[in-house]
């Protein structure tokens, strides 16, 4: 087996050329190279097990197993060794995969999936699953049989973050929502979710310090619904695991000094004048600020960074940043200069939105780009020092931005954004001053103001998010739209089946 894998792992490799509509064909994220071999394939049989060879292999050999049981009916234990037949997931693999890439080799008896961690082997069992026929997704048992075409792929991800973005605050959903779409994000090898869990509409984070923020800021949203509209700590440590169950990072994010009224509504002490807010409802920006000139502001951004941070494995803390438009530039400076230290103190680099990263000089702090524009003399000049950037551009890879005139849910401030202009652009050369090197990843935002459910958000992201997938994934020398359209359409029957609500766009050839 070992001799047989290694030999495949050597040969010339291209894109692909198998049969027409071969599943090989179908991927995406695209694969940096594919190699079909036509004389093989393999076929999951009843008696098929899923073999971890090492520890690490075992959290992503129950995770397949998880998706393939349902719908196979087969019981597909997972157990130690590599001998018997079925997938076999082994920790090594050549050096040109790093540490978030993959090998995976069909054989007649086995598909291995090889990797340096158990990152990379998640990532391979992603493509695992879209080898297989799209019933596979299904969580009601199918007809086989369940055949995989015969390939070598040798993979890895051009950027280090792949992110997708859950605004929480203007409108709230339910940790089993939020779960959906962990999972569906899963999918496409996106590896950090980032949660905006504090806006001016809403407070959803327990802070067990200052319990009015939920219990008077997250009572309400967009709307003005009411309910209790938060997570407890247990709720979110419960998101943070079943996100690590999918090798997917959560980043945390409370918006500051900005997008705060849910917390000036919660506590008196937090305004400059010592008065309440009131709640608010609608969807403007930018009228809201924590009173820069207050100790107690302090004692309040220690407080909550230091909770959330204790809950959050991850390495990164997202301080928001944008739109202080209530917030003088110097008081926004002096108003960073407290708070990212407090950051640091707590354990955590520095994301925000990328306003703030004219106030440091720190290279490990992360702006993420949202502007609508192809140039930015601040993001530019961090990117000179060193500081690398997560490519979010608005008018390009918005998911609340509507796809055209007729669309009824999102918006459209920064343009209407069909599949194809989400699609092409480059984020290694698209901001002026910020190459390749400089870019930390590409992450594609969903703001609520206009999504209130599951079906909402699906509709906006699908297909634009695994679209912000292939971006930060496959090797910019893969993308091309007139090949990735087809791709794309492919996944029709596979989103029917998980009860996807994707906008079917007419540039898409859906099958
Ligand atoms: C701008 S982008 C915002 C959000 C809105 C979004 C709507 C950014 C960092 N701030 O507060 O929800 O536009 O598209």
């Amino acid at each position: 087996l070992v001799a047989l894998v290694l030999g495949a792992s050597g040969m010339v490799v291209g894109t692909a050329d198998a049969a027409p509509n071969s599943s090989l064909q179908e991927l995406v994220p695209a694969t940096v190279e594919v190699q079909p071999r036509t004389d093989i394939t393999f076929t999951l049989g009843a008696a098929a097990k899923i073999q971890a060879g090492a520890p690490e292999a075992v959290k992503p050999a129950e995770y397949l197993a998880g998706i393939l049981r349902p719908s196979t009916g087969f019981a597909l234990p997972v157990e130690q060794g590599v001998s018997a037949e079925g997938v076999v997931l082994l920790i090594g693999a050549d050096a040109r995969v790093g540490d978030h890439g993959y090998q995976l080799d069909v054989t007649p008896k086995n598909v291995v999936i090889r990797a340096k961690t158990a990152s990379g082997l998640f990532s391979g069992v992603q493509t695992l699953r879209q080898l297989l026929p799209a019933k596979v997704e299904a969580k009601t048992k199918q007809a086989g049989p369940w055949t995989v075409p015969g390939a070598s792929i040798v993979d890895y991800p051009r950027f280090a973050h792949r992110g997708a973005m859950l605004d929480v605050a203007r409108h709230f959903f339910t940790v089993d929502q939020v779960k959906r779409y962990i999972d569906q994000i899963a999918a496409f090898k996106i590896n950090y979710f980032h949660l905006h869990l504090a806006d001016d509409q809403g407070w959803r984070i327990e802070i067990k310090s200052w319990p009015e923020l939920t219990k008077i800021g997250g009572s309400t949203e967009v709307g003005g619904r009411k309910g209790q509209f938060w997570y407890s700590q247990a709720q979110y440590k419960d998101l943070v695991s079943y996100a690590q169950d999918r090798n997917i990072t959560i980043i945390p994010e409370i918006d500051m000094p900005g997008h705060t009224n849910a917390a000036l509504a919660s506590y008196a002490e937090l305004n400059c004048d010592g008065k309440k807010r009131p709640l608010y409802t609608g969807t403007d920006v930018g009228f809201s600020s924590l009173c820069i000139a207050k100790d107690i502001t302090y004692k309040f951004v220690d407080d909550v960074v230091r909770e959330i941070s204790a809950i959050t494995p991850g390495p990164y803390f997202h301080i928001g940043g944008d739109e202080a438009l209530s917030t003088p530039d110097a008081d926004f400076a002096k108003f960073m200069g407290k708070v990212l230290p407090i950051v640091a103190k707590h354990g955590k680099t520095t994301a925000g939105w990328h306003e703030f990263i004219k106030t440091t000089k720190d290279i490990t702090a992360v702006p993420q780009y949202w502007g609508t524009t192809t140039s930015n003399a601040d993001v530019a000049a961090a990117a000179k020092r060193g500081n690398k950037v997560v490519m979010s551009p608005a008018n390009k890879i918005y998911l609340d931005m509507k796809y055209n005139k007729n669309t009824k849910l999102g918006l459209n401030w920064a343009g209407y954004i069909e599949v194809k202009d989400a699609y092409s652009w480059n984020p290694g050369s698209y901001l002026s001053g910020v190459g390749e090197n400089a870019v930390r990843g590409v992450e594609a935002p969903l703001w609520t103001e206009t999504i209130k459910t599951s079906a909402d958000i699906e509709y906006m992201a699908f297909p634009r998010l695994p679209v912000a997938a292939e971006l930060g994934w496959s090797p910019s020398s893969a993308l091309n739209w007139g090949q990735f359209a087809p791709r794309l359409g492919a996944f029709g029957p596979r989103f029917k089946i998980q009860g996807i609500n994707y906008y079917a766009s007419p540039q898409v050839p859906w099958q």
